[in-house]
């Protein structure tokens, strides 16, 4: 899929923007380079608005179907305080969904086809949120990590050149680092809890590493947008740029706390200042993206039934079947 597309070298970027007007893409390329944000009326290439559609759509996707696998243990939450905290968790990925959505449609995609494209399995999201969150320590482990990778990611692509996505990002990472809190916390008290919690929370970890790896993407080598990406300042590291980072942050964190990683090639080089780790599996990855991992269907199936069930309230508000308006509308 992704391999044979790699894009290498600024002659194949290049011929992305062959169709643009030349003084038109040298002056928008000299905004970036002084870091201007690029708002939505400002001339922007063709390429540049394809490749934001598809990074923020499938963002806004993330945040949506993310609230899932955690929205399952708010019922089953042990304790009304962790209750009440997964519940505000929980809406704020789905608000997270909406500012995305409203960043995109900044770019004149239509909200409405950018739910079809989901739950058509035509827009992809996060590989993460495709696997069941078995036990209470699931819900701790997605809280903690997915979201301190996704602060990692979205912090360093809010400097980035799109105002509206940047805006967005800002707001995400505020809320964000609330979760990431409620979730070390989580995994500390399991962590530090009676020997049958520990195991839980190892095991929640040894489920949830390969898919965290996977996270960041496909190793640079085998990624297909980052050049063009990292060139207009959409992504602001490349894929193994994250990877690393989040790996130096959060591995010493995890082993202080007498957690394992299934990996016993995870190590600090030294002499690099790089993380050398087992390359995970990129064909699960590839299956998992593409529509077919554990929970694929489940989660498309979800929304969908959301999608439908939820439609008379849209018509009502946007007016479009006149028996739901109201007196005061
Ligand atoms: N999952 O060429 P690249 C969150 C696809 S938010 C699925 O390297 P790119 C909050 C990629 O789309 C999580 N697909 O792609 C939360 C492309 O396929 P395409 C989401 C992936 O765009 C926490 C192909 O592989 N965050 O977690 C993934 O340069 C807890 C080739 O890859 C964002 O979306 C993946 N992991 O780099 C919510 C951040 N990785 O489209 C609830 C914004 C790659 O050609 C609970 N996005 N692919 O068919 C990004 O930074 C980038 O899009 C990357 C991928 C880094 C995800």
């Amino acid at each position: 899929m992704y391999g044979n597309a790699y894009v290498e070298n600024p002659a194949a970027t290049n011929s992305l923007t062959a169709n643009e007007n030349p003084i038109k893409l040298a002056e928008f390329e000299a905004r970036i380079a002084a870091g201007d944000k690029i708002e939505p009326n400002d001339w922007m290439p063709a390429e540049y608005k394809k490749q934001l559609i598809r990074m923020i759509e499938q963002h806004a996707h993330s945040e949506i179907i993310g609230a899932l696998p955690e929205g399952t243990w708010i019922t089953r939450a042990p304790g009304f305080r962790r209750k009440l905290a997964l519940m505000a968790k929980v809406q704020d990925e789905v608000g997270h969904g909406q500012l995305l959505y409203s960043a995109a449609e900044t770019l004149g995609k239509s909200r409405e086809d950018m739910t079809n494209d989901l739950i058509n399995g035509k827009s992809k999201y996060s590989n993460v949120f495709n696997y069941p969150a078995k036990t209470w320590a699931d819900s701790a482990v997605i809280a903690w990590l997915i979201d301190a990778g996704a602060i990692v990611n979205q912090l360093a692509n809010s400097k980035g050149s799109y105002g509206p996505y940047c805006r967005a990002l800002d707001r995400i990472c505020a809320e964000e680092s609330f979760h990431l809190k409620y979730g070390h916390d989580n995994v500390v008290f399991l962590a530090t809890g009676t020997p049958k919690q520990r195991e839980m929370v190892q095991d929640a970890l040894n489920r949830w590493w390969e898919p965290i790896m996977h996270f960041f993407g496909p190793p640079d080598k085998m990624s297909v947008h980052t050049e063009v990406l990292m060139r207009w300042k959409v992504k602001m590291g490349t894929n193994d740029d994250m990877r690393q980072t989040f790996l130096d942050m959060y591995v010493p964190k995890i082993w202080d706390l007498g957690l394992t990683l299934p990996d016993e090639n995870l190590k600090k080089n030294d002499e690099t200042g790089k993380w050398e780790y087992t390359e995970p599996n990129w064909e699960v990855f590839k299956q998992v993206i593409n529509g077919n991992g554990p929970c694929n269907k489940e989660r498309l199936a979800v929304r969908r039934t959301a999608e439908e069930k939820g439609r008379w309230v849209r018509n009502a508000i946007l007016r479009k079947d006149a028996k739901y308006v109201t007196p005061l509308a």
